[in-house]
């Protein structure tokens, strides 16, 4: 199989330097790999016990069925339910680390952090049911850390966030039994499940994917994202920039990693410390450069507008343009090989979560309450290691594009709604009306597999020349970021004449980077949102509106996909699930689901065709409100693809 390299310039060239100097990259591991297992990517084997493995030929000729009698429908499904529960355990577990972060700021036990957003730790308080009347923020906070985290792990009974789904939806899923009581118990749950022997039958595995996968996007993910406005503060509009070209020849370059903004806040906050600088310079630096990879970056970005080095395919080249002089990590898409590449070259590469280890990397245990003191030490390792660079094979692409990120549920009310109207009815009236004709969420990785990165572009341009509005999350804002699409003026460029005049209008991106994977909970909210507003229906599958991701490699992806479709959201994959070995849960998946949920998957490789599917989607929704047409023709595009093989 021919393998199809990133339409990104910066990509590239790094690419091309890592070759001649014999550093093996992502590319050269995947190529490796290929064909890739088809029993694997077929999702036909098992070994969830040790009368495997066992696999099922797919083509009708060896085994039909593993050595317990599980034929192919049960191992494809217990699979993709394992996937489901590690994805939303993901999620979830960085969302109980924020709600320990906010007990043990109420505790006063933390060092440099503190509430940022008071209005929303009281709302949320009363969302739980914690009275705020007189108390101290502390005191509030506290109680409400100790409900959150005890939310974790309830036996009975609903998650508080659920309330903020429709009414239609909630009945929907207490009919279909799969209402999700607390997140570790659905999770044991689903693992119990999928254990040799116990559910066999591929129907319930797939509601049981969904009721684990709601724990997450109306669980964990969702305190992530909340928690993390409180202690990090409300992303607002902001400007920045993306690619391996924010690196900096003459400074002390440091790159933040992983997904959990707890240090990564704080060392972007501590490197402004004019003693520090002072240090950099006195080691022959112009000053501290910080930057992030994935969404790490991600949080940085719309909160202080750190810059970004790159998404999940650009952490080896990061460490490749020899300008690193530290890498910090927390946790999730952090490759293994890492410390390999940086073997290469003078980085220093730290690990700060107990959960998350290297061989032979030096560990940094991150905890709240030295959080400040931790990023000092960080950052003056990072200068001493400065020293050592050598200059001469520094090589920093020149790439690095313009966007303004930051665009939250809250943030809807107020740029689409103008500046004295806080509502989304400019928005629904937008749709009703016909200038947008629908919103889809574009988020995800990206993936050697797939056009790195390139698909999310093609598919967000052929979205926006049909009025789409594009929101964004996680690798996927990034590669659109690095194309130049998160900037107001690519509205005149991309757009179709409706979404261009709204553009226009508020003055805003064509694609809205809402932040994180996590962050994918603040697009239900925006879908919660306009359902409140009225005229488009009475619940998420009334709405014009999809999710996709062309490129996605994460378990933490399905269960994004998972909780959107439960919540009655169509999601497009740029490759299959890995089902496609047993037809009866294929035709599950894609076809019968919506007649259960409202919704299901769809799979296209083809960034473009994917995008036609969410159109027709978003146009058969349209027809079912009974909207009218469209004011304008879609925009006829010059270029369907600007992506290289
Ligand atoms: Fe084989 Fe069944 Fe054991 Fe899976 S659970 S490894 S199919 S015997
Ligand atoms: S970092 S989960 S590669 S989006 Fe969230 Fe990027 Fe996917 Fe990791």
């Amino acid at each position: 199989m021919e393998r199809k390299i990133s339409a990104d310039l910066a990509t590239q060239e790094t690419l091309k330097l890592a070759r001649e100097e014999n550093i093996q990259t992502i590319w050269d591991r995947s190529a490796l790999q290929d064909p890739h297992c088809g029993f694997g990517m077929l999702g036909v084997c098992c070994k969830n016990c040790n009368l495997g493995p066992c696999r099922i030929d797919p083509f009708g000729e060896g085994a039909e069925f593993g050595a317990c009698g599980a034929d192919k429908d049960v191992i494809a499904a217990r699979n993709l339910l394992r996937h489901t529960a590690a994805g939303s355990a993901c999620h979830s577990d960085h969302g109980r680390d924020l709600t320990l972060a906010l007990l043990a700021l109420a505790q006063g036990k933390t060092q440099g952090y503190s509430i940022k957003a008071e209005e929303k730790l009281k709302d949320l308080a009363r969302e739980f049911s914690v009275s705020i009347d007189n108390r101290p923020l502390n005191v509030i906070a506290e109680d409400l850390a100790k409900k959150m985290l005890a939310e974790y792990g309830q036996q009975e009974g609903e998650l508080v966030f659920v309330k903020r789904a429709p009414k239609k939806r909630r009945e929907l899923w207490r009919k279909l039994g799969i209402m999700p009581r607390g997140v570790d118990r659905e999770i044991t749950e689903a693992l119990s499940r999928t254990n040799i022997g116990v559910d066999n039958d591929y129907h319930s595995l797939t509601m049981s994917m969904m009721k684990t996968a709601l724990t997450d996007g109306w669980g964990g993910s969702m305190a992530a994202t909340e928690i993390s406005d409180i202690l990090f503060g409300l992303p607002e509009p902001i400007r920045s920039q993306a690619n391996l070209g924010v690196l900096k020849e003459d400074e002390v370059n440091i790159i933040l990693h992983g997904h959990v903004p707890l240090l990564s806040d704080v060392v972007a906050e501590t490197a402004m410390d004019e003693k520090l600088i002072a240090k950099a310079k006195a080691k022959g630096a112009k000053g501290i450069n910080i930057a992030g990879v994935c969404c790490t970056a991600n949080e940085v970005l719309v909160r202080k507008g750190i810059p970004v080095a790159g998404n999940f395919l650009q952490q080896e080249l990061a460490i490749i343009t020899g300008a690193v002089d530290l890498m910090i990590v927390d946790l999730q898409c952090i490759m293994p090989s890492l410390p390999r590449v940086a073997s290469c070259f003078h980085t220093k590469i730290v690990s700060t979560h107990d959960k998350a280890r290297f061989p032979g990397v030096e560990h940094v245990e991150f905890k709240e309450e030295n959080a400040v003191d931790t990023a000092k030490r960080l950052i003056e390792s990072a200068i001493e290691n400065y020293l050592k660079r050598d200059k001469s094979r520094v090589h920093i692409p020149k790439q690095k594009t313009d966007m303004v990120v930051g665009f939250t549920a809250e943030g809807v009310f107020h740029h689409l709604g103008g500046k004295f109207r806080s509502s989304y009815r400019p928005l629904n009236n937008a749709i009703i009306e016909g200038r947008i004709r629908g919103i889809v969420a574009v988020v995800g990785c990206d993936n050697p597999k797939n056009l790195s990165g390139g698909s999310h572009i093609a598919m967000v341009k052929e979205l926006l020349a049909h009025d789409i509005l594009v929101v964004q999350t996680g690798c996927s804002a990034i590669a659109c970021g690095k194309a130049g699409l998160l900037q107001p003026e690519a509205a005149l460029e991309y757009a179709g004449l409706g979404l261009r005049e709204v553009c226009a209008a508020v003055g805003i991106p064509p694609v809205l980077h809402s932040g994180a994977c996590v962050d994918n909970s603040r697009i239900l909210i925006e879908c919660c949102n306009i359902l409140n507003e009225g005229g488009l229906g009475e619940d998420f599958s009334d709405l014009p509106v999809a999710g996709a991701a062309p490129e996605w490699m994460s378990e933490k992806a399905i269960a994004i996909g998972w909780y959107a479709i439960a919540s009655g959201i169509m999601v497009l994959f740029g490759s299959p699930l890995p089902v496609l070995g047993s037809e009866n849960l294929t035709r599950f998946l894609t076809k019968e689901l919506f007649d259960i949920v409202g919704a299901g998957w769809a799979f296209e490789e083809d960034p473009v065709k994917g995008a036609q599917l969410l159109i027709s989607h978003v146009n058969t929704k349209r027809e079912k409100l009974k909207l009218g047409p469209m004011l304008h023709a879609p925009l006829i595009r010059k270029e369907r693809m600007a992506v290289t093989a």
